[in-house]
């Protein structure tokens, strides 16, 4: 090998192993409590979703809404002490299927969102 190349690939790795890092800083949900489109039989009382990586409480949003759009959350969102779990009371929620819309800010100011629904199975 040509000795002149040699610590110029050595820092073209280095470089290629560290960009993956700042991007894995991202927040992207790894657990859901209902989970990601399972049907519940009984009505929960709060949907939890923990990321992957700390989030900013004041820029994170969490809605649960119904089949006509009605939101059917408490509004008010509360992150945990791992700061990675975003947690919002529901209504008492009646059969159905319901979207869960979240966004969230990552410790390094990125921002990611995205929805899912779970249903609560039905007495009819
Ligand atoms: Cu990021």
């Amino acid at each position: 090998m040509n000795k002149g190349l040699f610590p110029h690939l050595v820092l073209l790795v280095v470089t290629v192993l560290l960009l993956p890092r700042a991007a894995l800083a991202h927040a992207f949900p790894e657990a859901e409590e209902p989970k990601v489109g399972s049907t519940v039989t009984s009505p929960p009382e709060q949907v939890a979703i923990r990321f992957d990586a700390p989030i900013e409480a004041l820029f994170s949003k969490l809605e649960v809404l119904d089949s006509s759009g009605q939101s059917e959350d408490e509004g008010t969102l509360q992150v945990n002490a791992d700061t990675r779990t975003l947690t919002v009371q529901l209504k008492s929620l009646a059969p159905g299927e319901y979207t869960v819309k979240w966004s969230v800010v990552a410790k390094d100011g990125h921002r990611t969102e995205g929805s899912y629904t779970f249903t609560v199975a039905g007495g009819s």
